[in-house]
């Protein structure tokens, strides 16, 4: 059976996880969630019981979670090496380096402008000023990270150019800064949109006609997806 990917809408960073996956060219089928409403229900949640996405159903019927888990799991089964450089390189050591910053502290510096766009707070101006105060820092110090290396990774594309533009768009969902500040995530920014897999990550999130270089099989709706997990806890 080919794994199953649950992607939350809008603005998910599952998209990143969709990336991997066809770069992977491993054969695989998406199921669509949407947040905040389905990824929070009752049947969600026996797939994922913290109600949150990306959640892969492996090929062997188990359920895993977090993304970075996700990642190293679609690249230790992908043939294309470049996903999977060897434990104790120097790229395997700035893939991980760079996963961890994004997936830390640029995820997290978006946390008080979600909170104050989802929530209605006396504080919502404090909210706000702190998320962008936490956003440029984190573009700073991607930009810094980056360098003028021409990926997250090093001279090799790498999960962590998977995972980027998903969160980086977050930074135009809420208009914070403007990238072209941070020279080098622009860079970066502009030449992953141009890559066929975030083009059908896009599509796909968007409903549009969705042209796959990989082994997307398609869409699983929920319940069908539930089924197949046959969900008795997770193992
Ligand atoms: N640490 C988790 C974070 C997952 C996460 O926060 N997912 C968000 C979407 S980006 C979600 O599903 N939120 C549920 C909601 O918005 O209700 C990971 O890296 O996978």
């Amino acid at each position: 059976m080919e794994p199953v990917l649950f992607y939350g809408v809008p603005e998910g960073c599952s998209f990143g996880a969709i990336v991997a996956l066809e770069w992977s060219g491993l054969p695989y089928r998406l199921c669509r969630v949407e947040m905040p409403g389905v990824v929070s229900s009752d049947a969600y949640r026996r797939i994922n019981p913290v109600g949150e996405t990306p959640t892969l159903l492996t090929e062997d019927g188990r359920l895993l979670s977090q993304s970075m888990a996700i990642f190293h799991h679609i690249a230790a089964r992908s043939s294309d090496a470049s996903l999977r450089p060897a434990p104790g390189t120097p790229a395997f050591d700035r893939m991980n380096e760079s996963l961890a910053f994004l997936n830390t502290g640029f995820f997290g510096a978006f946390a008080p402008l979600w909170y104050a766009f989802e929530h209605e707070s006396a504080d919502k101006q404090a909210l706000v000023d702190m998320g962008t105060a936490k956003v440029r820092k984190a573009h700073a110090n991607l930009d810094t990270l980056l360098g003028d290396q021409p990926w997250l990774g090093g001279e090799q594309r790498s999960l962590a150019d998977a995972y980027f533009p998903g969160i980086a768009r977050w930074n135009d969902f809420h208009k914070v800064v403007d990238r072209r500040e941070f020279p080098n995530v622009q860079r970066l920014h502009d030449k992953l949109q141009e890559d066929p897999a975030v083009r059908f990550a896009h599509a796909i999130e968007e409903q549009q006609p969705a042209r796959s270089a990989g082994g997307f099989a398609g869409h699983v709706g929920l319940e069908e997806a539930l089924e197949r997990a046959a969900v008795t806890g997770r193992s």
